[in-house]
């Protein structure tokens, strides 16, 4: 755990006792800070007695009272669709309000560090899709050549979890949206924005707001490195801004399709294959085609980020392609997770959103497709020009119905639950075909989680293969 600088006696409070709410109240306390937590939530207050914690009542009257701050959870609105009634109160007595990046960046560097002889590095990836992937497709880079990495954040750890940096060491971090927004420090050396589709624009005021609250990553504390997805506008207005000019090669600009010649330095996928450019010379290139960690046209997105980011450590092009096929992938994200007589089975739940399951429905040739959820705005109409690989759409949860409406001339069926469209789409898969999970919708509906749903997948199809005698 890092314990927090600056607080010795100061009373902070900290609302939301999830992840990282809990490594929060830790280490303000190692920090030797007074702790007032809460939860709204009984059962993550009950949790926390548990862990040692005494919650302290934040909606009473004079909970703020001498309070210096108060250090809130990512999943806590503090602004739209409208703020947590305990946030509410401390904006209107002007109690600052942060977050645990904001407080591990003011603690993060120690005096232990003068004794260093490589400085330690942070590496933030930021953006709407390809976070998870990027950040752990870095962590196992770094880790590869032998140099100490950790990662946190957004990909399921809370920073102020991690331990104080050793000698060398890189920590990766994830960040969403909801953590850059309040961040009150985000002093990242080198910030990765991946790509930018709508999102939690609920939380965000609409797609203004929540480019905002990703741009802070780069605007806050000017990092020293700027890696950036190019593919968007706003990739591009970003890269502008952070820059002097094309060939200011602080700034590294990255794409999936796109030839980038002209700047100081960039990194692009096109047909498989990864090129870097420095000041108009290609340095190096490499073929990402048979890395079965890395599917699909998004994921050498990712790949290039991931070099890029490696790149900006000083590493060599040769370690990074031997990392690149050594990384396993993660599970939930284009993850093949059986196969029977050619028939793939591939487990992308934590495809929530259009973008990502745009993404999926383009990275296999002929697809039965397992869609549907807790939909978002919109639904699926923006998917209607990726439907061309789909041979039948089999449909779950609370949208079937409004996706089944938008889907067209697309063959499809109200499956309902997922046990049904998995024995659905297998009976009728032929070889050559992909059964996709990639539900373009939340899984709120029918699971705790994108992960349980994921879970159930893989489960389902390997009882059908064992079944089967696969
Ligand atoms: N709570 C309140 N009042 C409220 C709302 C929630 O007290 O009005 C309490 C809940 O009862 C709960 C706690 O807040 O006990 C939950 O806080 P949280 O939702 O922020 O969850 P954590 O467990 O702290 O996890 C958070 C991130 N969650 C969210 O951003 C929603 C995790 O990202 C992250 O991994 C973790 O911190 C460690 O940094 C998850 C996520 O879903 C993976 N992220 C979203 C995404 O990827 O789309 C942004
Ligand atoms: P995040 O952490 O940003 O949600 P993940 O790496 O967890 O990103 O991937 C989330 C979803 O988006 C998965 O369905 C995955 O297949 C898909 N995906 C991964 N990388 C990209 C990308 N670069 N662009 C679009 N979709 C992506």
């Amino acid at each position: 755990m890092i314990p927090v600088q600056g607080v010795q006696g100061q009373r902070i409070a900290v609302l939301g006792l999830g992840r990282s709410g809990l490594a929060t109240a830790r280490a303000l306390l190692a920090g030797g800070a007074e702790v007032l937590a809460w939860d709204d939530s009984p059962e993550s207050r009950a949790k926390a007695e548990g862990e040692g914690l005494t919650p302290v009542d934040l909606t009473r009257h004079s909970a703020f009272d001498g309070v210096a701050a108060l250090i809130v959870s990512p999943g806590i609105p503090h602004l739209y669709p409208e703020p947590n009634a305990i946030i509410a109160r401390a904006l209107d007595l002007g109690v600052p309000v942060d977050n645990d990046i904001g407080l591990f960046f003011r603690s993060f560097a120690t005096q232990d560090w003068d004794g260093f002889d490589q400085m330690p590095k942070v590496i933030c990836v930021t953006g709407s899709n390809g976070k998870s992937t990027t950040t752990a497709l870095i962590h196992h880079i770094v880790t590869e050549v032998g140099r100490p990495a950790h990662m946190a954040g957004n990909i399921g750890r809370g920073v102020l979890d991690l331990d104080p940096a050793e000698d060398g060491a890189v920590v990766v971090l994830e960040l969403s949206s909801y953590q850059t927004e309040l961040a009150r420090a985000l002093t990242p050396d080198v910030a990765v924005f991946t790509n930018l589709s709508p999102d939690h624009l609920d939380r965000h005021g609409g797609m203004g707001g929540y480019f905002a609250a990703k741009r802070r990553l780069f605007t806050q504390g000017g990092p020293d490195r700027c890696v950036i997805g190019v593919d968007e506008v706003e990739g591009r207005f970003l890269a502008n801004q952070m820059g002097t000019g094309a060939a200011d090669d602080r700034v590294i600009r990255i794409s999936s399709g796109t030839k980038l010649e002209g700047f100081g330095w960039s990194v692009y996928a096109r047909k498989g294959f990864l090129s870097e450019w420095r000041k108009g010379r290609q340095v190096a290139s490499i073929d990402l085609r048979g890395i079965a960690g890395l599917p699909g046209g998004h994921n050498h997105q990712n790949a290039c980020a991931a070099y890029a980011a490696a790149r900006t450590l000083g590493l060599s092009p040769r370690d990074i392609e031997a990392a690149l096929h050594s990384f396993a992938g993660l599970p939930h994200r284009s993850q093949v997770v059986g196969e029977r007589n050619g028939v793939r089975f591939v487990n992308d739940s934590k495809a929530t959103n259009v973008d990502s399951a745009a993404k999926a429905l383009q990275a296999f040739p002929r697809i039965r497709w397992i869609a549907g959820g807790m939909g978002k705005d919109g639904g699926i109409a923006a998917l209607s020009p990726h439907l061309g690989a789909v041979t039948k759409a089999y449909l779950i949860g609370h949208s079937a119905r409004d996706f089944a409406l938008q889907l067209g001339a697309t063959p499809h069926e109200i499956c309902e639950t997922l046990d049904v469209a998995v024995a659905r789409a297998a009976e009728e898969a032929e070889a050559g075909e992909v059964v996709l999970l990639a539900p373009a919708a939340a899984s709120f509906d029918q699971y705790p989680n994108f992960e349980k749903r994921g879970e159930h997948f893989t489960r389902l199809v390997s009882e059908r293969l064992v079944a089967d005698g696969a």
